[in-house]
């Protein structure tokens, strides 16, 4: 069967480096005005955009136009003290994504004290299904992503002993596929953003034993179009997000120089907007900080000198997981 490759034409002149003074500008503006259209439409997924801004900005050594008060005393607002979960914003149920999202940023400031981490950890136990998988929410959605975002939350305030983690990787074990990749639940789909919740979620639990390495590092790098950007699975357009969501797990199996590191370089850089700043999916569409933060964290990946490391398994600055001595399995080339 043939495979149809759809692709983009980077354009003529592609910025040669960051753009830091517009990305900082567009970051700590963003969202700022509470009377806009825009802030309203953005409540459900405050938290997780915070961590967004907030980790972009610290990538490129950035303060935020809040201060990390501010933000630690809207985090603990967002925390449901019946269920111990975090929602998106004040007054929205909790769920597991901005949970994580909260506890990320909190670590990052070294600001943990303010909420009820244990709230936290009942909350993540409460979400394990009896097949080892993890609801989003008390509505039950399952998928991959929630199995790494659990193991992300509770590593990071180390309570792993919390829930059944044998039973957790068995769940994502079962959701591998006969091409390398890993789908949302069992048989679903290979697609890039859960290949790195599940070589993200085996990381953290050393368990990356389970992959089939070069099987899925193969379809990983497949994922490189003659642009140089990366899609997410076969026969869809590059999006900037991938070049962290692709990388990050290349990296995880010490295969990151299976790629085209310069070609993506490019792809990344023409991503950036040169009036309002920040990055955008393809080249020439409107930027925002989902793709600005995974732009700059697949740079920092790649090595760009000018920014902060980046651990690959928790897409955070890689001195917050240094200072809180986690050691994410990794596999060496
Ligand atoms: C960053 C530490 C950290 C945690 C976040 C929520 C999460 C954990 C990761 C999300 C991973 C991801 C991007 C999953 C993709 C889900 C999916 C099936 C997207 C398909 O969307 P389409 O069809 O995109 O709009 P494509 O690019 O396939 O066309």
């Amino acid at each position: 069967m043939a495979t149809l490759i759809k692709d983009i034409k980077l354009p003529d002149n592609v910025p040669s480096n960051i753009l830091f003074e517009k990305h900082i500008e567009f970051l700590k503006e963003y969202g700022q005005d509470e009377n806009n259209y825009e802030y309203g439409m953005m409540d459900y997924l405050r938290v997780s955009g915070m961590y967004w801004c907030l980790t972009a900005l610290e990538f490129m050594n950035a303060s935020p136009s809040h201060t990390i008060e501010e933000v630690a005393q809207y985090i603990k607002q967002c925390q449901d003290p019946e269920s111990g979960g975090i929602s998106a914003c004040i007054g929205h149920d909790p769920h597991i994504l901005h949970t994580t999202s909260a506890v990320q940023i909190l670590c990052t400031y070294n600001k943990l004290d303010v909420i009820d981490t244990e709230g936290v950890v009942k909350y993540i136990k409460s979400l394990q299904l009896p097949d080892g998988s993890f609801m989003g929410d008390k509505w039950g959605e399952v998928d991959t992503r929630f199995s790494f975002c659990a193991v992300v939350t509770l590593s990071l305030l180390k309570r792993m002993d919390a829930i059944d983690v044998h039973k957790a990787v068995d769940f994502v074990a079962s959701c591998k596929n006969f091409d390398g990749g890993f789908g949302s639940r069992p048989l679903s789909e290979s697609h890039a953003g859960l290949m790195f919740c599940c070589v993200g979620f085996l990381s953290i639990t050393n368990r990356l034993d389970i992959v089939d390495r070069d099987t899925l590092a193969w379809w990983l790098c497949e994922r490189q179009l003659p642009s140089g950007g990366l899609n997410g699975r076969p026969e869809k357009l590059p999006d900037v997000c991938y070049s962290w969501w692709v990388l990050s797990s290349l990296t995880m199996l010490g295969r990151l120089h299976w790629i085209d590191g310069n070609a993506l370089k490019t792809y990344i850089l023409a991503c950036q907007d040169t009036e309002t700043g920040g990055f955008a999916d393809r080249p020439g569409d409107v930027a925002d900080p989902y793709h600005t933060v995974f732009g700059l964290a697949g740079l920092s990946l790649l090595g760009h000198k000018a920014l902060q490391k980046v651990n690959p398994t928790y897409c955070m600055p890689q001195h917050v997981i240094d200072r809180l001595q986690l050691k994410p399995q990794i596999l060496l080339n």
